[in-house]
C-alpha cells in the first residue's frame, strides 16, 4: 500500500516541526512548503527542522501567491494538508496588521482553494486558536462560545475558521479547525512570552544579561506542550466526519507565575530580575484564557500529560544548556 502524503505549510515552525516528526513515524510521506528566504539560509530559518531534511520534501512557496500554492498542490496531490503557516504573533499584529491580514486570510483562502480545485478527497486542518475568544464572554471556553477577537492577529484567526467551515458547507471539503490554546516547547520562538522568560532566565544565571522587561504580568493562559497539541491536529483529520476541537490543557496561568517557577528552576528570585515597561503592552489584551476541551477528550482521545510546571522545567532547562554549549 502507497504510504499516505501530508502538506504542511508553516512546517519550519513549532507546531510544523513536532508535527512532522509524528507524521514520519507514523509513516507518511511528510512534504512542507517553506518560504525561498527559508531556503536560502537553513542553518537559521529551518533549524528546527534540520534533523528531518533527509526525510522530508521541501517545496519552495508563497502561500499569499494562489499560483505557488496551485504548483505545490498540484505537483504533491496530499491525502491530508495542515495550514500552520501564519503570521503568529500578536503582539507584531497591531504594528503590521495589513501585513498579518493579508499573509493569515489570504493564505488560508489560497490554500483551501488549491484542495478545493487540485487534491479533491483531501482532508483540511486549519490553525485555529483561542485568541478567536478575545474578550471571553464565559469561562472555561469551548466549542460553543462566541468570539471576540481582540486583535488584527485574533481577527484574520476568525476569518479562517468561517472559510474553513464554508468550505465545508458549500463545497463538501474535510475541512476541521482546531481551536488551540498557547503551546509552548523548547521550540517556541524568541518573542513569546513563555521563551522569552525562559532564554533570559538562563541569560542572566549565567551572566550574560542582568534583567528582564516585561509587558502585563497578570495575564493568565491555559498553557500546554506543542509535542502533545501536533497528535489532536492528525486526530481531527482521522474522523469519521469533520468536526471543529478545542484543545487546552484546563488550567490557567498568569505570566508572573511562569516567571516565578523559571527563574526558581535556576535558584533565582524573579522579582530582582523583572522590570515591567508599557512598551510591551498591547492596546488591547486578551485578560485571561482558560479551556474546557472534553469533547476533545470524549472523541479524539485528548489527554494533557504535561503539568505546567513541567513544561516551565524543561523549556528553561533547554535554554540554559543551549547557552551553556554555545559559550563553551
Ligand atoms: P510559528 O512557530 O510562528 O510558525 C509559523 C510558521 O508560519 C513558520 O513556519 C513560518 O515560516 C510560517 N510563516 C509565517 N509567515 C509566513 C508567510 N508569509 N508565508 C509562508 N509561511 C509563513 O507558529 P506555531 O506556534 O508553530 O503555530 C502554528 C500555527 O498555529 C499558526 O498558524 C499559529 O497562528 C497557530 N496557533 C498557534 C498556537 C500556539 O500557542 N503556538 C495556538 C493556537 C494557534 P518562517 O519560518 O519562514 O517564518
Ligand atoms: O506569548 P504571547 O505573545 O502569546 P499570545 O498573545 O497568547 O499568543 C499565542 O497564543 C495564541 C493562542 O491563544 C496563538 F494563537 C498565537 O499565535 C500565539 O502563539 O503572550 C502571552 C501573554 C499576553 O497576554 C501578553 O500581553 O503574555 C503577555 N506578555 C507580557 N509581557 C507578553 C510580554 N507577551 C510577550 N510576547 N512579550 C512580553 O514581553
Amino acid at each position: 500500500m502507497s504510504r499516505k502524503k501530508a502538506l504542511i505549510t508553516g512546517i519550519t515552525g513549532q507546531d510544523g516541526s513536532y508535527l512532522s516528526e509524528y507524521l514520519l513515524k507514523r509513516g507518511y510521506e511528510v512534504h512542507g512548503i517553506v518560504r525561498r528566504a527559508a531556503i536560502e539560509d537553513p542553518a537559521n530559518r529551518m533549524s528546527r527542522i534540520g534533523h528531518l531534511l533527509g526525510e522530508i520534501h521541501i517545496h519552495s512557496g508563497q502561500i499569499e501567491n494562489y499560483a505557488s500554492i496551485y504548483q505545490v498542490m498540484t505537483t504533491v496531490r496530499p491525502d491530508e494538508c495542515y495550514h500552520l503557516a501564519a503570521q503568529s504573533f500578536v503582539y507584531e499584529s497591531f504594528e503590521d496588521a495589513f501585513s498579518t491580514l493579508n499573509v493569515n486570510i489570504f493564505g488560508t483562502l489560497n490554500t483551501l482553494t488549491a484542495v478545493r480545485e487540485l487534491a479533491p478527497g483531501c482532508r483540511f486542518y486549519f490553525a485555529g486558536t483561542s485568541e478567536m475568544f478575545g474578550k471571553v464572554s464565559e469561562s472555561p471556553q469551548d466549542e460553543s462560545t462566541p468570539f471576540h477577537p481582540r486583535s488584527p492577529y485574533g481577527i484574520s484567526k476568525v476569518a479562517g475558521f468561517h472559510m474553513a467551515q464554508n468550505f465545508r458547507e458549500v463545497y463538501g471539503v474535510f475541512a476541521v479547525s482546531g481551536i488551540l490554546f498557547n503551546h509552548e516547547s523548547p521550540r517556541r520562538g524568541y518573542e513569546f512570552v513563555t521563551r522569552k522568560i525562559s532564554s533570559h532566565a538562563a541569560k542572566i544565571k549565567l551572566g550574560l544579561a542582568d534583567e528582564l522587561v516585561l509587558g502585563n504580568l497578570d495575564a493568565r493562559r491555559d498553557w500546554g506542550h506543542s509535542r502533545e497539541y501536533v497528535r489532536m491536529m492528525h486526530a481531527m483529520l482521522n474522523q469519521d466526519s469533520p468536526e471543529d476541537f478545542v484543545i487546552a490543557t484546563g488550567e490557567t496561568h498568569t505570566v508572573r507565575e511562569f516567571c516565578e517557577l523559571a527563574f526558581a528552576e535556576l535558584g533565582l528570585d524573579w522579582e530582582k530580575y523583572v522590570r515591567v515597561d508599557e512598551r510591551f503592552m498591547r492596546p488591547s489584551e486578551v485578560e485571561l484564557l482558560v479551556g474546557d476541551a472534553s469533547k476533545a477528550r470524549e472523541k479524539l482521545g485528548w489527554l494533557s500529560e504535561t503539568t505546567f510546571r513541567g513544561l516551565v522545567s524543561e523549556m528553561v532547562r533547554s535554554d540554559y544548556e543551549l547557552l551553556k554549549q554555545s559559550l563553551a
